[in-house]
């Protein structure tokens, strides 16, 4: 486990002990027009998009959000990536984890390929077809990749999750931006003076589309801008507000499963009222995990898992207490040895470019599985 840190820029650090909770935050607060009706009125209900490559990690956290929404408190849209898995087996995955969790939330299969470069998939992480031994029932040929329409659905959102590579996200930004108006942006990817999961420089979903990512960082940056000036306000922006929220490999990684936790979760969904239901997400958690705990003894984290994109959506919805500091992220595209490098200059002392987003500093693990628990088997 990590410490919480704290931002040396006071506006761009959320509190570690007083999460925002946009839930339940009241109206009054600075971003009014995202926040809910607590009482689950479906038309004042924060609508969340998950854009995923499922994926074990990913399952968890569409697992978190899918009893979010069925209990009235969000309303859930789930779009895919190709990344831990094509873009078509991912949103099938997605089907069976939501099917396991009781709830109708519509899964469309956004772009099949990244933006340049060959798509490569890690089924040696993730299991042969992403979800670990779990054999997923949905076809994924139900699921033919349309970006066009995958990123369609993200209209109105007010918070977007980017749990793979940014394909679709640069794809909206080339060619609806509009679509992203009003919505909050929070990636899983990265790793910030910190060595890779993929290479000694490069996170996964940062290395899957490397070109991806530097473009949605640069034209976010742009809108922002854009953004300040049409308000009068030509300057470059101070504060945080607008942009994105990196969940960096650093933090995420800290995350970790262990087979304790698991069975208790397991043991816990017994002889429940939905008992079908919760013994489908029992079946398939177990099955996922284990070859999740699996992989990560074998590259000599443990027998245990990193729980990356789960961390990811807590921090978006402001769930969990978490830090996070401003900076001016580039990432390296063109270089084969270098491929999926981010690099960030916290002060502007090195590039003297403005921050271009908010990057995950600490959070407590305990936090999010003490989230998870409570959510998903309150
Ligand atoms: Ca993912």
């Amino acid at each position: 486990m990590i410490g919480i840190m704290t931002s040396r820029s006071a506006d761009t650090t959320k509190s570690p002990t007083a999460p925002a909770n946009p839930v339940s935050a009241p109206a009054n607060s600075a971003n009014s027009a995202k926040q809910v009706n607590a009482t689950g009125n479906p038309a004042n209900r924060v609508k969340v998009v998950a854009d995923v490559d499922t994926g074990i990690d990913d399952a968890l956290a569409l697992t978190y959000l899918a009893y979010l929404h069925a209990s009235g408190r969000i309303e859930l849209g789930v779009t895919t990536s190709a990344g831990n898995c094509g873009a078509a087996q991912a949103a099938a995955n997605s089907a069976d984890v939501l099917a396991a969790c009781g709830v109708d939330v519509p899964v469309l299969a956004g772009a099949a390929q990244p933006v340049s470069v060959e798509l490569v998939t890690t089924p040696e992480t993730h299991g042969p077809t992403g979800l670990g031994h779990y054999i997923t029932s949905a076809d994924p040929a139900g699921y033919p990749p349309n970006v066009e329409e995958a990123v369609a659905s993200w209209e109105g959102a007010d918070y977007l999750l980017i749990a793979g590579p940014a394909t679709n996200l640069a794809w909206a930004l080339e060619h609806c931006p509009d679509v992203l108006d009003g919505t909050e942006i929070c990636l899983m990817t990265g790793a910030f003076n910190y060595p890779g999961n993929t290479t000694p420089l490069a996170e996964w979903n940062a290395w899957v589309d490397p070109h991806a990512l530097g473009y949605s960082l640069e034209r976010l940056a742009q809108r922002l801008q854009r953004g300040l000036a049409q308000r009068s306000q030509r300057r470059q922006p101070q504060g945080s507000a607008g942009l994105p929220t990196l969940c960096p490999l650093n933090v995420t990684e800290t995350v970790l499963l262990y087979p304790d936790r698991l069975e208790r979760w397991l043991e816990g969904s017994e002889g429940e009222e939905v008992a079908s239901t919760r013994k489908q997400l029992k079946h398939l958690l177990s099955e996922a995990l284990r070859f999740y705990f699996e992989f990560h003894q074998t590259v000599g984290v443990g027998y245990c898992a990193q729980i990356h994109d789960l961390a990811a959506a807590m921090v978006m919805l402001g769930r969990v207490p978490f830090s996070v500091r401003a900076g001016a992220v580039e990432v390296e595209a063109e270089s084969a040895l270098t491929r999926g490098a981010t690099l960030v200059d916290w002060d502007g002392g090195y590039w003297q470019k403005p921050a271009n987003a908010k990057i995950l500093q600490g959070l407590d693990p305990l936090d999010v599985f003490a989230e998870f628990e409570r959510v998903v088997f309150g």
